[in-house]
């Protein structure tokens, strides 16, 4: 029998989520090791002394510790939906994510931890990067255009993160067109699959397989 891949993982993290939507869609089988933060295993830190989810550990023994790089390595070896076209403009719409939004994000999260401005001025700076998926998504279905692409994957868990934050507002903010692509996502049967719970991986256990039907 062949020796999968392992992942490491967490849940409600933005970039393992994100990472684990393109290793289920290209039914990239491995077995999945739950981490706790705040108790994260040796195995994981001796392979990735940084210390951040996701990371896929090859058969070969190959690490790959950064989500984006895990995406395009599971959909390099299987992309059913073209996830991987029109790459460029995809990793633009990634990269603001990344670099400006997501820390944007998490002041308006923890806006208590960042008292040097309110939470309504973190959350408008966050905006700014919504307003410009409204005006592509007013036009089009997806940010990749007609076709749901990598960029439409690997946005959506941190414009998740940001309806949450203050659900009632998210709901008649002026951004239709971004409620209704989330709520698409929300409802993706695909997305259910890998919110699926796992409990804490400790040594010795023996890990599930992720996805489930690998
Ligand atoms: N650039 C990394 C970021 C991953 C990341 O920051 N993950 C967070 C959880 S959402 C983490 O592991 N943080 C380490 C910690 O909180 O100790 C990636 O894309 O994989």
């Amino acid at each position: 029998m062949t020796e999968l891949p392992i992942v490491y993982s967490f849940r409600r993290c933005p970039y393992a989520m994100r990472a684990r939507m393109a290793m289920a869609r290209s039914r990239s089988g491995a077995r999945l090791r739950e981490v706790v933060l705040r108790d994260k295993p040796e195995a994981m830190l001796e392979v990735s002394p940084k210390g951040t989810v996701p990371v896929l550990v090859l058969a070969n023994g190959e690490v790959i510790d950064e989500s984006l790089d895990i995406m395009l390595w599971a959909l390099s070896q299987y992309d059913p939906d073209g996830w991987l076209a029109d790459r460029d403009n995809c990793l633009a719409w990634i990269e603001r994510n990344d670099q400006e939004f997501k820390g944007w994000l998490d002041k308006y999260k923890y806006a208590n931890r960042h008292p040097e401005q309110t939470e309504h001025w973190y959350r408008e700076q966050g905006e700014q990067f919504i307003q410009a998926m409204e005006s592509q998504l007013s036009n089009k279905d997806w940010l990749g255009g007609s076709h749901c692409r990598l960029c439409d994957v690997a946005v959506f868990p941190f414009i998740r993160q940001f309806a949450g934050v203050d659900p009632k507002w998210w709901q008649s903010a002026p951004y239709p067109s971004t409620r209704a692509w989330l709520d698409r996502w929300l409802a993706n049967p695909l997305f259910t699959s890998v919110m699926k719970k796992y409990p804490q991986w400790q040594p010795g256990d023996q890990e599930p397989l992720f996805p489930d039907a690998a």
